[in-house]
């Protein structure tokens, strides 16, 4: 298998996270997004979608999306799992994980992509009136975030799991490029972001 992957993206950074906390290794080559190198003939072939992260398996086939590559790995290797270990668990992690997809990664990473200059290089037409329209609805996300984690240790419940990662990858995410940050008095999502950033995993 291999991991075509790009550093500074958070997507990528989601499955790297994933694999480091199952001790999982997968050779990794990095697709330069600011280079266009997602857009080239031999990425496109790969993921028609010019996105990364992409899986490729030894049989050649690939796999786009961040969290299908994860469900892959999670049945080569259930332990630890990150999904949940009973029905229960999977519905509430599935509906946090796509939440906190839903609701704080797209927004945050549209208000990058329209709403700062290094945002530029991937979006061409930018739009700032929806860059703050995103903003707003991370900041309500987050808001709510805030409410359940006053009542829970993790995002999903009371083990960590890819609920939490795309949630921390999110957060990280507005915060080093400026997009959205988190407010100060979200003292619940602080603490719960201090704990997950503290894990070693959160280094990937
Ligand atoms: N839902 C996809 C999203 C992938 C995605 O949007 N990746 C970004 C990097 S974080 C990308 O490749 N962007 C290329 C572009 O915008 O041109 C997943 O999770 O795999």
């Amino acid at each position: 298998m291999k991991l075509y992957e790009f550093k500074a993206a958070p997507n990528p950074r989601r499955v790297r996270v994933y694999l480091a906390e199952k001790n999982f290794s997968i050779p990794c080559e990095q697709v330069n997004l600011f280079k266009g190198e997602h857009k080239a003939p031999g990425f496109l072939a790969k993921n028609p979608f010019a996105r990364v992260p992409v899986l490729e398996l030894d049989d050649g086939r690939t796999l786009a999306e961040s969290m299908a590559i994860c469900r892959y790995i999670e049945e080569l290797k259930p332990s630890p799992p990150l999904f949940g270990r009973n029905r229960e668990e999977h519905a509430f992690v599935e509906m946090w994980q796509r939440s906190a997809e839903y609701e704080l990664l797209f927004p945050i990473a549209n208000a990058f992509r329209h709403g700062t200059e290094f945002g530029k290089g991937l979006e061409s037409n930018q739009n700032t009136a929806w860059a703050e329209t995103c903003r707003a609805r991370a900041l309500a996300a987050m808001k709510i975030l805030d409410a359940e984690l006053g009542g829970r240790q993790f995002v999903a419940g009371n083990e960590f799991t890819v609920a939490d990662i795309t949630t921390m990858v999110s957060i990280d995410f507005g915060a080093a490029t400026g997009a959205v940050k988190v407010p100060d008095d979200m003292k619940h999502l602080k603490r719960w972001h201090g704990e997950v950033s503290a894990r070693p995993s959160a280094k990937a």
